[in-house]
């Protein structure tokens, strides 16, 4: 076999609480930001979509868990929803959360899957944040507390933890993009999230291991690589910079413990430098990550050129509309013109993410990495047959599995792979149009479907690797 990984790699796949569970108002959770989001803004998501039902995974969870299994599944990477366990975000606990999760966890572990869990995938408390989510400190407060509650719950059954799902890309859209609830274009308030939330990562990764109960805590962050556009001076400027204030700011502190001085610099000279307690910053310092989980799904090319401030994401799964990302007199991130994209006009390219596991084992040689989601949205149909041709779905997460075996056997410590996603579900702004799962959901009936690709990847799972396709 040309592809054959170490022995207990893992192969999983990847969903987060809000975008599958539904039973948004069942056995007393409370509402989250995004629940209210879709309720008041409605037509900001494709078909006014809500994550109502989703997947109705809070009852079929069972079902699903038999698909992993069935599927070759060894790993699962899901969130847990804060509102869930404590409805209000600050009040009491909600026994049915807990023992939603622990039902889940046990039957994930009778089926030889081991959970990947994160703590926060965006689905804030709506009472935290009506009380200034997380410009505030209370609410680094209640997530500590939180935190917690769910190691005190379930440590005996989840050994690999996540603080954080991607606080780069909540920050960048709830505060400067203004895409994503609070919907605020604030740099202000977005370097101060940027670091609350690095800072409620830190007090929790402390709290974590002096708790010693075992297992590993993390984070998950989008580790998007930042090319310069071209070979020009100002273009990699550019590209430093937007790489300081996407990437560095949230992987420094959690990897190394500091923050990196392009970013701090830059904010100082603008007014916008977070309020940093001296005894706050030796947290980050004292305690760091057991491992690092990588999102990837497309780099960035950042041009100097930027005179105007504009943002804009591709939700009409229409190629021919580009995203853009501009902060006048900073940085633009433009298209690359020799690039393969999706019909999200996100690009297809499987050598960035050979740099990101090539960077983050540059920060910390031997760390453990997950790649913790990578995947490519589409928007498809059954076929007569019950199922979806997706030859697409394999080319791209087989090209994905090469270069992360060219890493390992390079050296570097990658210990699995979480496709996104499980099954199609709720695609924040693109509602239930944008599909990404190994299942197929049929929205009227909500019965699974598996896709080729989920029997591609069961064959990969079973035999611990594939063979070139081409010979
Ligand atoms: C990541 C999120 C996921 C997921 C994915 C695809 O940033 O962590 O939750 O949704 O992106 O994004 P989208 O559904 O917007 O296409």
């Amino acid at each position: 076999m040309d592809y054959h990984f170490p022995e207990g790699f893992i192969w999983g796949s990847a969903t987060a609480a809000l975008q599958i569970e539904g039973a948004t108002r069942e056995d007393g959770r409370g509402d989250s930001q995004w629940d209210v989001f879709c309720r008041t803004h409605p037509e900001r998501i494709w078909q006014q979509a809500t994550p109502d039902l989703a997947c109705d995974h809070y009852h079929r969870w069972a079902e699903d868990v038999g698909l992993m299994q069935r599927f070759g599944h060894t790993g699962y990477r899901l969130s847990i929803a804060w509102p869930r366990i404590i409805p209000d975000g600050t009040g009491a606990v909600n026994p049915a959360g807990i023992a939603f999760y622990r039902r889940l966890f046990a039957a994930l572990t009778a089926a030889g899957i081991e959970p990947n869990v994160t703590l926060y995938h965006w689905d804030l408390p709506q009472p935290l944040a009506a009380a200034g989510g997380w410009e505030s400190p209370a609410t680094l407060d209640a997530f500590v507390r939180y935190a917690r509650v769910c190691f005190e719950a379930f440590g005996d059954q989840v050994k690999l933890w996540a603080t954080f799902n991607e606080p780069s890309w909540s920050t960048l859209n709830g505060y400067v993009t203004a895409l994503h609830p609070p919907l605020k274009h604030d740099y202000k308030a977005a370097v101060q999230v940027a670091y609350n939330l690095m800072l409620a990562h830190a007090r929790t990764v402390k709290l974590f291991h002096s708790l010693g109960s075992g297992g590993r805590i993390g984070i998950v962050q989008n580790m998007c690589p930042v090319y310069p556009a071209s070979d020009s001076a100002r273009d990699a400027a550019a590209a430093t910079i937007a790489d300081a204030v996407y990437n560095r700011w949230f992987i420094d502190p959690a990897l190394l413990g500091r923050f990196p001085q392009e970013a701090l610099d830059l904010y100082g000279r603008h007014g916008l430098l977070p309020e940093m307690r001296r005894q706050d910053l030796d947290l980050f310092t004292a305690d760091t990550v057991d491992f690092i989980g990588v999102n990837y799904y497309f780099p960035h090319y950042a041009s100097a050129d930027a005179t105007e401030t504009v943002f804009g994401l591709n939700t009409s799964g229409n190629k021919d509309e580009d995203c853009h990302f501009s902060i006048k007199g900073q940085f633009k991130f433009v298209k690359n013109p020799k690039g393969r994209y999706t019909d999200w006009a996100w690009e297809i390219y499987p050598p960035g993410l050979y740099d990101l596991l090539a960077r983050a084992h540059q920060y910390r040689p031997g760390l453990p990495i997950y790649v913790t989601e990578n995947g490519i949205g589409a928007q498809e149909t059954l076929t007569a047959d019950g199922t979806v041709a997706d030859d697409y779905r394999i080319d791209f997460v087989r090209e994905h599995l090469e270069v992360i075996h060219r890493a390992i056997g390079e050296g570097m410590n990658v210990h699995g792979y979480y496709m996104w996603a499980l099954m199609d579900n709720f695609s924040w702004l693109n509602g239930y149009k944008k599909r990404y799962g190994f299942f197929f959901i049929d929205r009227d009936t909500m019965q699974r479907h598996p896709k080729k690709s989920a029997f591609w990847y069961r064959d990969v799972a079973r035999r611990n690797g594939f063979s070139n396709p081409a010979g």
